[in-house]
């Protein structure tokens, strides 16, 4: 990416902000942390791992004797799902609220510690009572209910490794994932509320199990939950979750497990192929998830209401929904729904109605917020709020600074944390009391954590340049293969750079040494023998006030090679008048340079994103080159892409 250079630093972001003196005075996680870590990485770890409850503490931190194949603290023995629920209750916390669940329809639920335990136990019961048995496969297609929670607890706590698909993916993604893991039950609910309405699950899955290759599935567990009444049912297969888990002791004893024992499988869709299956296991993730959102939250679990936004499908949901802040006793928020259902501030809404000090969410959630006008959200309380992180994409700066703005009430550090499936805990990012903070930069990989920016040559970029984001050094929470398929773990990760893991990822290191990500590898363009980076261009045209998101992708062209194509949604009152094209295009010729500007702008309504909001460039490429579209199978909605393409010149 050698001549990334000369685009690497054009984009100039010179804004601060320094950690609050109160917040920087009791943070769970000082400076010091980065020393210790320095001075004795495995040490730190080995540390951390004491915040988790061991039935036989491990004597070993790393033994990476078989490299890329890690195993971390693998003499050690605990059960997950005693350390996320169990302890709590022991500890005399068993009447603190674990989960404020608040469906779309506005129905509430409040569960404890102690709540979740006999949950849990009741369900780890009945899955035990359908012949599941440790390490068996067990699929789960929700919405986001307490139910959902609690079915990857229970199977944690009996050893059967999860793998949650999305409620979105239709009946092709589900049965592929089942298939894969070879799944042998699946817990699903009838349906759940969405934009409002219904939308069916339960028939998803039915379509699902009747494709070749999900035969192994035994049972179907059935969550009532809109009590939808057409409800196709196949005798002895089909269960109600109230017939067979209500009716179990609410006592089950957890069993230890090995270390590895494996604790998920999540599939990511990738851009070709199948999808990969993910695995984590337990003891090295659950000490990461439970450090990162101690030291990047700050959580203190006696006075903080937690939320993460994400779906629980989405490995966000299970490191900071699930795993992360429940090994941390944390009390936080469980949303079913969209954020503007019945209407735009009901984000705040709950924000407001739960005192929530902490918030995690997504760039594209931000920027929608934006577009919404932000006379909505200063309509709500939002003063409990002391930190805000954002996950998923790079956070353009105009939306860092809006959500820091009207969001934190210009005083809440705003954390950008950079990871992804495959690291299953945040690896990049400030810390709250210590990071003084720059819009758009994830900064600086956390204590314990080896990163850098390298070139094709796997050297590593002086300050002010760019390459590709790489790990040096395993970390507890890494995947350890992909399911079934070790040569394709270490052909995707570890192959293009001996001995360092390839995230995939572009990046930038500015002047002092913080990285800047840039987007996916695949998604840089080639614009007359320069590489550009979709995500500046997109920040340079999201800074103009005129626009609320862009997408940007490289299209041949006969002679650039490449050309930038933009697809921008404009915000609130702006129009798409003559002048408009032009103003955008030279605006982002000043922000970046004359090879920057996009050869074509076209003002879209939507853009395509999967469920965890991420823009699925592919397809818009696929738009600009006039191609048919590749898969749209992991779509939020995929009439989105006929209004783009009846946008197109020439189109019918
Ligand atoms: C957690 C998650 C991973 C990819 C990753 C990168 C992008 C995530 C980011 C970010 C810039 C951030 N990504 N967080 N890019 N800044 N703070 O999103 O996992 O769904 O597997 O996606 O998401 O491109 O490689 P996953």
């Amino acid at each position: 990416m050698s001549s990334n250079e000369s685009l690497a630093n054009l984009l100039k972001e010179h804004r601060r902000f320094a950690p609050p003196p109160e917040l920087a005075a009791t943070a769970n996680v000082t400076a010091d942390a980065y020393r210790r870590a320095e001075s004795d990485r495995l040490g730190f770890w080995a540390e951390q791992a004491r915040r988790l409850s061991w039935e036989k503490e491990p004597s070993e931190t790393l033994d990476w004797s078989n490299p890329p194949f890690a195993k971390w603290f693998a003499d050690g023995r605990l059960n997950v799902a005693y350390n996320c629920v169990d302890r709590h209750v022991e500890a005399g916390n068993g009447d603190r609220v674990a989960i404020h669940f608040e469906g779309e329809p506005g129905d509430t639920r409040s569960i404890t510690y102690a709540e979740l335990q006999r949950e849990v136990s009741r369900a780890a019961n009945a899955l035990t009572e359908l012949g599941v048995r440790a390490g068996d496969r067990v699929a789960v297609y929700m919405p986001m209910i307490p139910e959902t929670v609690i079915t990857m607890l229970a199977c944690a706590r009996i050893g059967a490794p999860h793998s949650v698909v999305f409620g979105g993916f239709s009946a092709d993604a589900v049965a592929a994932r089942i298939q894969d893991a070879d799944a042998r039950v699946v817990v699903t609910a009838d349906g759940g509320y969405r934009r409002g309405k219904p939308s069916g699950l339960k028939p998803v899955v039915d379509e699902a199990l009747a494709k070749p290759g999900t035969e192994n599935v035994r049972a179907v567990l059935v969550v009532r939950r809109t009590g939808q009444e057409d409800i196709s049912w196949t005798e002895g297969r089909d269960l109600w979750w109230h017939d067979v888990v209500d009716r179990q002791s609410d006592e089950h004893t957890p069993q230890a497990f090995e270390a590895e024992h494996p604790l998920f499988i999540l599939y990511t869709s990738g851009t070709t192929g199948k999808p990969k299956g993910i695995l984590h296991t337990s003891g090295g993730y659950l000490t990461q998830v439970a450090y990162t959102h101690h030291a990047v939250f700050d959580l203190k679990p006696e006075s903080d209401v937690y939320w993460c936004t994400a779906d629980v499908g989405w490995v966000t949901g299970h490191s900071y929904i699930v795993y992360g802040p429940l090994a941390n006793g944390a009390t936080e928020v469980l949303y079913e729904g969209t954020p503007d259902t019945p209407h735009q501030g009901r984000w705040w809404e709950i924000a407001q109605k739960y005192g929530v000090t902490l918030l995690y969410t997504a760039p594209t959630a931000i920027r929608t917020c934006m577009k919404w006008g932000d006379d909505i959200p200063a309509r709500f309380d939002l003063s409990r709020l002391r930190i805000l992180g954002s996950v998923g994409e790079p956070i353009n700066p105009e939306a860092w600074v809006w959500y820091r703005k009207h969001i934190g009430g210009d005083r809440t550090p705003v954390v950008d944390t950079w990871w992804q499936t495959e690291t299953g805990a945040i690896m990049i990012s400030p810390l709250p009391g210590v990071t003084e903070t720059k819009p758009g930069s994830a900064q600086v990989p956390l204590p314990g954590i080896s990163a850098t920016v390298v070139d094709d040559e796997a050297n590593e970029v002086p300050n002010g340049s760019g390459g590709y984001l790489v790990l040096t050094e395993p970390w507890p929470s890494m995947l350890r293969t992909v399911w079934g398929d070790d040569q394709r773990y270490l052909d995707t990760y570890w192959a293009r750079f001996e001995n360092r893991y390839f995230a995939g990822d572009g990046a930038k290191k500015d002047e002092d040494g913080d990285i800047w990500l840039l987007g996916r590898v695949d998604d840089v363009m080639l614009v007359s023998g320069h590489n550009i980076s979709t995500t500046e261009v997109e920040s340079a045209l999201v800074s103009h006030p005129k626009v609320a998101e862009a997408a940007v992708v490289g299209a041949s062209d006969p002679t650039t090679g490449q050309a930038i194509c933009a697809f921008v949604i404009l915000r609130g009152t702006a129009s798409e008048d003559d002048g408009l094209v032009e103003e955008l295009r030279a605006h982002v010729g000043k922000s970046l340079g004359p090879i920057a500007k996009p050869k074509r702008i076209m003002p879209v309504a939507e853009l395509p994103k999967t469920r965890s909001g991420k823009i699925m460039r592919r397809l818009l490429r696929d738009v600009a080159e006039n191609r048919a579209l590749g898969d749209v199978s992991t779509l939020t909605d995929s009439a989105v892409m006929d209004l783009i393409q009846a946008k197109l010149p020439g189109a019918s």
